[in-house]
């Protein structure tokens, strides 16, 4: 029996069997426990940070919690009661970490080895950027990013540039972009940014900053390491740098739930595998299940709602199962025509992993 590792004290109120506790920042949903509700329950969702996040304290008083806003007609600084009188939107959508899959990478990429649930399907709740830019007058003449600040410091020493967790985003990010307060209908907890995240839908998880203090529309993207060095699509065995590819919107991407435990064998017959499918920034159309390890394919249905395209969908296939060893994988395509490939993208740190086969699960029938 492995010694499982505790939850952090700020997410303590997460459902322990549900989770992979990496280390008290990253802490992963199992690949069988992401529920039947298409929403992904905020006890079980995933929990990324950098650096330690920002102490409880800032939690106490919400609506208090001000936002700077710059690169802006009227710059101005709004607090969350402010931004509540703004507008009102709610959005459902995949948040995914930039690593999730890293696992899968025969290289070994430094970093959490996240397998599938570094992901999840929730809905947050909030401002649309663009309401609170028109208010203040519009975005500035020739910015090209949205650039968002986080809230906690990070260590001495990490960073020459900035104490700041920051990330710039291409200005167009900005049209389904919102300032949310709420994750599921509940108050957003620290966990996951409170008192105020912005949320850049169809975008990695890494894009929607946490505790945020400033949104700035800029000329440049931000110097912080993590914007100009890390997340970043380098070549195996190259660190960073600002002339590579930043990593930003996500490809389509599927995996299959069940049967998710290869070491439980599972009975001939009828067996019904699913999954779940997202399409990146455009939605998932079609989801394709082989049982034979990608030789063949067959096409699965949707099954449940249909939140919007950022959302995921959940799929299932019945298949008849003699026994014998299964490999079984799935694909997506979304609207703009993109299918999930069978190979990654191979790059230094393991981002963007969609590769088909690298999800894939061995079973057993019997
Ligand atoms: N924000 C801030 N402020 N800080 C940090 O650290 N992280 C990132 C995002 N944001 C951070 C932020 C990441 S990296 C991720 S994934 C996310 O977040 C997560 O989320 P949650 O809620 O789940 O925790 Mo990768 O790409």
């Amino acid at each position: 029996v492995s010694a499982a590792k505790p939850l952090p004290d700020y997410a303590k109120w997460k459902n322990a069997d549900s989770l992979i506790v990496h280390s008290a920042n990253t802490i992963e949903t199992r690949r069988d426990a992401f529920g039947s509700s298409v929403v992904t329950p905020l006890d079980r969702l995933f929990v990324r940070n950098n650096v330690s996040p920002p102490s409880e304290s800032i939690m106490a008083d919400p609506d208090s919690w001000a936002l700077e806003v710059n690169g802006v007609g009227k710059p101005a600084t709004l607090t969350v009661a402010q931004l509540k009188t703004l507008g009102l939107q709610a959005l459902p959508m995949v948040l995914q970490c930039s690593g999730n899959g890293r696992a899968y990478f025969p290289h070994k990429p430094g970093g959490t080895q996240w397998q599938v649930g570094a992901a999840g399907c929730v809905i947050f709740t909030g401002v649309p950027v663009a309401a609170v830019v028109k208010a203040l007058g519009g975005v500035a003449d020739g910015m090209v990013y949205m650039t968002g600040t986080g809230g906690e410091e990070i260590p001495a020493g990490l960073d020459p540039n900035t104490v700041r967790v920051e990330r710039s985003v291409p200005l167009e990010a900005m049209k389904d972009a919102i300032l949310a307060w709420e994750v599921n209908g509940e108050p957003l907890p620290l966990a996951h940014g409170g008192p105020l995240r912005l949320i850049v839908p169809g975008y990695t998880g890494v894009n929607n900053v946490k505790y945020l203090k400033q949104l700035a529309f800029t000329k440049e993207q931000s110097p912080a390491s993590i914007q100009q060095n890390s997340y970043r699509m380098t070549d195996i065995g190259v660190k960073g740098g600002p002339k590579f590819p930043a990593v930003w919107e996500m490809p389509p991407k599927s995996w299959v739930t069940l049967p998710s435990d290869p070491a439980k064998p599972i009975k001939a017959g009828k067996v019904v595998i699913t999954g779940l499918a997202m399409g990146g920034v455009d939605a998932a159309t079609k989801i394709e299940v082989s049982v034979n390890g990608g030789k063949d394919w067959q096409e699965a249905q949707f099954v449940g709602p249909d939140l919007g395209k950022y959302a995921w969908r959940q799929f299932a296939l019945t298949a008849d199962l003699k026994p014998g060893s299964y490999n079984i994988a799935s694909r997506t395509t979304n609207a703009k025509g993109e299918t999930q490939p069978a190979d990654r993208v191979e790059n230094n740190r393991g981002y963007n992993n969609n590769s088909w086969r690298d999800h894939m699960v061995a079973i057993k029938v019997v």
